[in-house]
């Protein structure tokens, strides 16, 4: 017996998977029991290639030694310690390396341990530095429809997935969206960024003439939404939020937890689409997946704008025990040595095109109604079964585990996101797997 194969004895009624239908997923459970580079190993020894980058997080491929090491060395040396009034030097060399590669500004670094976390964090920034910067009327958080912002109640009420939203009844007060930027009559199997919907932006100025500028404190959006499966912006899109933003004082946040650690090829989504917002959020690329870690990146304005008063007073009256864990610390500053060593901060530029060209390659397969790409990120569309939405893409998915790719339903949508490891040869297995799954589930 190989280390793989564990026999399928695991009890499975004790834990309740997160965003997942649990009965479903125990009358037939997929169990993977180890990882290499770009593939998961089965607990039954299958092969199965990872087409998600685990959860859009194993940038850099599984299994690396040197982030494993780097762990070991920290938990042995200094397992914990505080960041509340004491610090290790570990955790500002960290804060320096993600300053040197952020967006030109936004080197001001507050850590947190998930993309949740990250969000919470930067909507409280927000409203502090309203607040601090004499504009405390500034109180309304504006997100997205078909957002995804993590599960704490911040993120949630400016989130606009609606089961995610649903049977949560108390959302933030003050807080509103605007529309989404999926239109399919348009748009639809575009390649990359889609040319109609810029003008979607302007749905700023509707909250502005609805609510006043003066009562709003930012507006939160994802670069390219992930969990929705994959919503490239449309061309000029983020400009004109830019824009809208800086006319009525309102402060930009990008929800970078996907588009973050080059998943685009470029190293952030502010990089590859030339706009730079007041604040980033962060999380999963920036340890590789391996140790929960998340960082928000803060503009010096917003910064310093809350290092005044008293010397002695505390400035922010947030952060978490783990915020700035050593142990997510030195697994963030291995990770970033490899981004750097084999440059997969840019890597994606370089295979985008062959991506885009393999996914695009399923158009005219049965039941296909959209295919959409940006960076290393895809998504199929495919058009739901009567009277059973998200049917058809839970059986491509598990089509696709079946026989041998791992990649995330959403709907009837599916996302794949490699790791940036990916070579030609992968991008063919995973469109060839997909496309036999929707010939036969069609
Ligand atoms: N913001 C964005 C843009 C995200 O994608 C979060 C915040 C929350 O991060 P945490 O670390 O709290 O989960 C996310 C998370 C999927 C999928 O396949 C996406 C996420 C998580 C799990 C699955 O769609 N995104």
């Amino acid at each position: 017996m190989t280390i793989h194969q564990i026999p399928n004895t695991v009890k499975l009624e004790s834990f309740w998977m997160p965003f997942t239908a649990n009965r479903q997923f125990k009358a037939e459970p997929r169990l993977f029991a180890s990882a290499s580079g770009m593939h998961y190993t089965t607990i039954d020894g299958r092969k199965v290639i990872d087409g998600s980058a685990g959860l859009w997080c194993v940038n850099a491929g599984h299994g690396r030694k040197e982030i494993a090491s780097a762990v070991e060395r920290q938990l042995m040396n200094l397992d914990f310690a505080p960041s509340f009034n004491m610090g290790h030097p570990l955790a500002f060399d960290f804060a320096e390396r993600l300053a040197e590669i952020a967006p030109t500004g936004l080197d001001r670094i507050f850590f947190t341990n998930s993309g949740s976390e990250s969000v919470d964090t930067a909507l409280k920034i927000a409203l502090a530095y309203q607040r601090a910067a004499g504009q405390p009327t500034r109180t309304r958080l504006i997100g997205r429809e078909r957002g995804y912002h993590g599960v704490g109640f911040g993120g949630m009420s400016v989130g606009g997935m609606v089961n995610n939203r649903r049977a949560f009844a108390t959302h933030l007060p003050g807080v509103d969206h605007i529309s989404h930027t999926h239109d399919l009559a348009r748009n639809a199997f575009a390649k990359g960024q889609p040319e109609h919907g810029a003008e979607l932006a302007d749905d700023v100025e509707r909250l502005v003439a609805l609510h006043g500028a003066e009562t709003i404190a930012a507006v939160i959006v994802e670069p390219v939404p992930g969990s929705t499966a994959v919503l490239p912006p449309p061309k000029n899109y983020l400009q004109r939020l830019r824009t809208l933003c800086d006319k009525h004082g309102i402060l930009l946040i990008f929800d970078e937890v996907i588009t973050g650690f080059g998943r685009l090829g470029a190293p952030f989504a502010a990089n590859y689409f030339g706009v730079t917002p007041d604040m980033m959020t962060t999380a999963k690329g920036i340890t590789n997946g391996t140790v929960p870690c998340g960082a928000v990146f803060a503009s010096r304005k917003i910064h310093d704008t809350l290092m005044t008063g008293p010397q002695s007073q505390i400035e922010l009256f947030h952060g978490y025990t783990y915020s700035a864990h050593p142990v997510a610390c030195a697994a963030g500053i291995a990770t970033l040595d490899i981004y750097k060593d084999e440059g997969l901060l840019t890597r994606g530029a370089s295979m985008a095109d062959y991506w885009q060209e393999g996914l695009h390659s399923l158009k005219g397969l049965p039941n296909v109604i959209d295919i959409r790409n940006c960076g290393l990120m895809g998504a199929i569309e495919v058009s739901p079964r009567k009277d059973a939405p998200a049917a058809r893409g839970y059986d491509l998915m598990v089509d696709c585990f079946n026989n041998g790719l791992y990649l995330r339903q959403s709907g009837d949508s599916l996302a794949v996101s490699p790791p940036l490891i990916v070579e030609k040869s992968h991008i063919d297995e995973m469109v060839s797997i997909l496309g036999a799954a929707i010939k036969r589930v069609a």
